[in-house]
């Protein structure tokens, strides 16, 4: 079997993905998720520039092969948008490995070790009010198990707050100092809104500095979080262990790791509970069962990334992961009822707390690509945060 076509589909059905879809002489064909927020534009560059001419003619069994051709053979690097082009090849062969095999992803991995996946949904709301009232809901009317709040605004105007067809992106303000109390109460009041039974989820995502969330962490620790997320920014390591040495509170850390040795520190130190990288931003399934593999040796579990900025085939993906890998900690769920389900088929559906997943050869998903052709490519930024001085935050 050899591959001789690969396409890049940029489409926008209420937000912007990317994804790959990679044609074999036998009539098989993958596909993959290569979606970054706010650059997918050059993602797609790269892909048909560069690495499509690299897979027309290979044999797409050889996935590690072509990983490492991509990784070390380019000298230059890793990086999100080499990394997310990666990851979209990654999958579509991943994906054509198992329908040509006959078997789900999961069980080219090793086979399930659980039959359903534990999730957790965002808590959205424009006030402190409407989230709280959203809380309790959830749980009283969805049956959610674990729930996910967010430190402060964009979060609560749309999808992330992403702004499309702009020129520049959105301005929230923020002011780190302000929030500390705010966000310990929003926390406190939750949890007397859902009770004791309730896992809750706080993704402070990297808004406050090591001493704040510090005092942050130190007031709600008592009130048993599932986790906290982003106490602070990725850059420097030493942060995450001055925050870690201080708090009892589980820490949840990675989406912005971009490969396995940036991962390092924050396992071999024991400076997290769970690990949360996105399998778009380390180069996809290939590299995923290594980093999880890795965190397994350090009794760390995992909590993909799974936001709605990501499709329902990377939803799918971290399904075929989390059934399979035995350090399975949660899986965040951004599958969302959206006008993406026009254009990808398959994937997994929330219910009663789980994620569960019809089973298909392969990753399980399809593109329509008359479908894709619909929604183009609006140009979109991720908003920016500046504190009332104009400087910018950490958003
Ligand atoms: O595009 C940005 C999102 O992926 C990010 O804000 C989501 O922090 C996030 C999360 O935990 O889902
Ligand atoms: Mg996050």
């Amino acid at each position: 079997m050899k591959i001789i076509q690969v396409k890049t589909i940029l489409t926008s059905p209420n937000q912007n993905y990317l994804f790959v879809k990679a044609v074999t002489d036998s009539g098989i064909y993958g596909v993959g998720d290569a979606s970054l927020n706010g650059r997918e534009k050059a993602v797609a560059d790269l892909i048909d520039t560069y690495l499509s001419p690299l897979l027309i003619g290979r044999d797409p069994e050889q996935i590690e092969d072509f990983w490492q051709l991509v990784y070390r053979g380019s000298y230059w690097r890793g990086g999100n948008i080499i990394m997310s082009a990666l990851c979209g090849i990654d999958m579509a062969l991943w994906d054509i490995l198992g329908k040509s095999a006959g078997k789900p992803l999961y069980a080219l991995l090793g086979g399930k070790v659980r039959s359903k996946v534990l999730c957790y949904s965002h808590v959205l709301g424009k006030s402190q009010e409407d989230k709280i009232a959203q809380a309790a809901e959830y749980v009283r009317e969805r049956g959610l198990k674990v729930i996910r709040l967010r430190a402060g605004l964009p979060a609560a105007n749309g999808t992330f707050g992403v702004t499309q067809n702009q020129d520049s992106p959105k301005i929230e303000s923020w002011n780190p100092e302000d929030e500390i109390m705010n966000t310990v109460e929003y926390f406190i009041r939750v949890r007397e809104a859902v009770g004791k039974k309730i896992g809750i989820i706080y993704d402070l995502h990297e808004r406050f500095s090591p001493d704040q969330a510090v005092r942050i962490l130190r007031r709600i620790e008592d009130y048993d979080p599932f986790f906290i997320e982003d106490p602070v920014a990725p850059d420097c390591a030493d942060s995450l262990r001055y925050v870690r040495e201080k708090t009892i509170a589980p820490i949840a850390f990675g989406e912005l790791y971009k490969s396995r040795w940036e991962c390092l520190p924050a396992i071999t130190g024991r400076w997290i509970d769970f690990l949360r990288c996105d399998v778009i931003r380390i180069g996809g399934i290939t590299e995923a069962r290594k980093i999880a593999a890795l965190a397994e040796t350090y009794d760390i579990k995992t909590a993909w990334h799974g936001p709605n900025d990501v499709s329902p085939i990377t939803h799918a993906v971290n399904w075929h992961l989390n059934v399979s890998e035995y350090n399975f900690g949660i899986q965040e769920d951004g599958t969302t009822d959206g006008l993406i389900h026009q254009v990808i088929s398959g994937g997994p559906v929330y219910q009663d707390g789980y994620l569960i997943m019809e089973e298909r050869p392969g990753i399980g998903c399809d593109i329509d690509e008359d479908a894709a052709a619909q929604y183009p490519f609006r140009k979109a930024y991720i908003p920016v945060c500046r504190q009332e001085d104009g400087s910018l935050n950490n958003w």
